[in-house]
């Protein structure tokens, strides 16, 4: 480059040639370096090499006080352009994210796959006994998962020294109010605000302190209660037993077997054949060749004296489902825990 003070106004556009061919020698080395870049490392070294504090454009452009006066403007415009087109060039290539390969705009590329949700298998089986219950004339009701230990225990006739009343099995929020470890809560709710006939399913999430293959300290619930004048157990079998046929084939076979609750009387758990066994007997169904799949029973009287019904003209049957129990069993799932880890490996196939 004539970087010589000493030249002569003779030699000057010459000289200015030789300032043009040192610039442009200089713009085709950068644009094929620019065109080697494939990371951000290279990148960082194109931009020490050209417009670093020793780079070859910062170079230039510091000896151009060295040149005679005359030729120092027009250079100087000249390095500079050159300066704001490198800099320019290194912008557009820092778009992308500094660490990944897409600092680097690739038209060629084909479109990444739009990944399409679907609503979780708790969800879904939930809408489907929710489905089968209103295809029968139930209504959907739903209430507060903090609820008062009245409407969660005290209305349900449960009494204040049950085991379920235990810190060991409810999580209380203070001495008056737990989390709901059902949704019967909400049905009693429902009868103090509206006369029989009642035909509800209450869904929801309750908790439990509890946890192991089997039971999750959040689970779901669909919790049923059918109030009239001269309503039977005849009712509750036909419409539990629809329900199960429904929801597992028409031809499961269901027995109903004598329990205890304290809000029913008489109270009945439903089994169905196992599932897996067929009801030859097996390590799931313990050999019985029957799985437990829900409760229910009359309303107990005394359930009604909490909520101003007079059991001498209404009576009625409750039910309670567990929505996992019911997936675990329709799946083949064999630890409760899966529904809520969200690995999407799991719950993608449903
Ligand atoms: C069950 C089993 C049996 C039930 C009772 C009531 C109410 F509010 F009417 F008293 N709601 N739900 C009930 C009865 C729930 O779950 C296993």
């Amino acid at each position: 480059m004539g970087s010589s003070p000493a030249r002569s106004r003779e030699t000057f556009g010459e000289s200015m040639e030789d300032v043009k061919s040192v610039l442009e020698a200089l713009r085709s080395e950068a644009l094929e370096a620019l065109n080697e870049i494939s990371g951000p490392k290279e990148l960082e070294d194109f931009r020490v090499r050209f417009l670093g504090r020793k780079g070859k454009l910062t170079r230039f452009l510091r000896g151009i006080k060295d040149l005679p006066p005359q030729m120092r403007p027009l250079a100087g415009q000249w390095g500079n352009q050159l300066k704001r087109e490198l800099e320019e060039a290194l912008a557009s290539l820092c778009l992308g994210e500094p660490d990944s390969p897409e600092t680097r705009l690739d038209l060629t590329l084909e479109g990444r796959p739009v990944l399409r949700g679907s609503r979780h298998v708790i969800t879904q089986v939930l809408e489907e006994i929710l489905d089968i219950f209103k295809g029968m004339g139930f209504e959907v009701v739903t209430g507060p998962e903090v609820e008062l230990d009245y409407y969660n225990f005290e209305a349900l006739n449960i009494p204040p020294d049950h085991p379920a009343r235990d810190m060991q099995d409810t999580f209380y929020i203070s001495e008056e109010v737990v989390l709901r470890t059902h949704t019967s809560p909400v049905q009693i709710r429902t009868m103090e605000k509206q006369r029989p006939p009642v035909q509800i399913v209450c869904p929801g999430k309750v908790y439990r302190h509890d946890s192991d293959p089997s039971h999750s300290p959040m689970f779901h619930q669909v919790e049923g209660l059918l109030v009239d004048r001269r309503v039977t157990f005849a009712e509750l079998k036909g419409t539990l037993t629809a329900f199960v046929r429904r929801m597992f084939g028409e031809a499961m076979e269901l027995r109903f077997r004598p329990s205890f609750f304290p809000f029913t009387e008489p109270s009945a758990e439903v089994d169905i054949q196992c599932v897996l066994c067929g009801g030859d007997g097996c390590g799931l169904c313990g050999g019985t060749g029957w799985l437990e799949i829900l409760g229910s029973g009359m309303v107990d009287p005394a359930v009604y004296g909490f909520v101003d019904y007079d059991p001498e003209e209404v009576s009625g049957f409750a039910f309670g489902v567990g929505v996992e129990r019911i997936a675990m069993l329709k799946h083949g799932i064999d630890d409760i825990r899966l529904f809520f880890e969200n690995d999407l490996r799991f719950l993608r196939q449903f």
